[in-house]
């Protein structure tokens, strides 16, 4: 493909992303002016770079005709959530939404991957208008806890220092790590209330604070 069919071919990409974006932050924002806690921490978005994609199509031998049904996060949004339970409640949230469809999910937060990474992902059939009518595109939407998020992003980059070849030291290291990560949010769940709580005085306090 050259430059112009690959911004073509990007460009819903790119609109699904700016939509679910403002979307998801939305969720938040209204939990905010609810008072109440919300399950969802921050969310991200991001289109996957060309030379990601083309890699990805390279290992896993799948034609460039096939990149929008065999590549499933070429859009991808992250949610963080503060507490393990809280990803249940946002998975149960887009279940329910009509803007998309859930086609597939993958736990692996009860079954996490060799490397010690755990997560929720669910891959959503999106509907976005073009000036040509409505094409329907795959997003990949990854559920996890702030601290799957710190492994994660730590384990990228060292698995990208590696060219995907982590020293095995190293590799154990990280297993050790995303147990640690997890028992982390083990703790922080058995003082969720508590942690709520203390929050909620905090936000008061700081919006009483922008009042004056
Ligand atoms: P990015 O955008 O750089 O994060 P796979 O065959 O596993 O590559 P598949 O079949 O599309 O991919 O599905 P999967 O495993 O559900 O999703 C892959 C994405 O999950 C990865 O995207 C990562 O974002 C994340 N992920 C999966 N396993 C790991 C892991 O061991 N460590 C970390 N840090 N992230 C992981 P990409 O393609 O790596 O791209």
């Amino acid at each position: 493909m050259n430059d112009r069919q690959w911004d073509l071919f990007l460009a819903p990409y790119i609109q699904a992303i700016e939509e679910l974006k403002v979307k998801l932050r939305g969720i938040r924002s209204q939990y905010e002016l609810e008072h109440s806690n919300s399950p969802i921490e921050f969310v991200t978005g991001r289109v996957k770079p060309i030379a990601s994609i083309l890699h990805k199509a390279k290992r896993k031998d799948i034609p460039m005709g096939e990149l929008e049904e065999k590549i499933q996060d070429i859009a991808g949004i992250r949610m963080m959530c503060q507490f393990v339970d809280d990803i249940r409640v946002v998975a149960q949230m887009l279940r329910n939404r009509h803007d998309l469809e859930i086609v597939e999910e993958r736990d692996y937060i009860t079954s996490q991957k060799e490397s010690g990474y755990r997560s929720y992902h669910m891959v959503a059939e999106y509907p976005v208008q073009t000036v040509s009518g409505k094409k329907k595109i795959l997003v990949e939407i990854q559920i996890r806890t702030l601290a799957m998020n710190f492994w994660a992003t730590i384990e990228h980059s060292i698995n990208y220092k590696y060219s995907g070849n982590i020293p095995e030291n190293i590799k154990t290291r990280l297993k050790r790590a995303a147990e640690a990560a997890y028992s982390l949010d083990g703790e922080m769940s058995l003082i969720r209330e508590e942690i709520q709580e203390a929050q909620a005085i905090f936000s008061r306090k700081t919006d009483s604070k922008e009042e004056s």
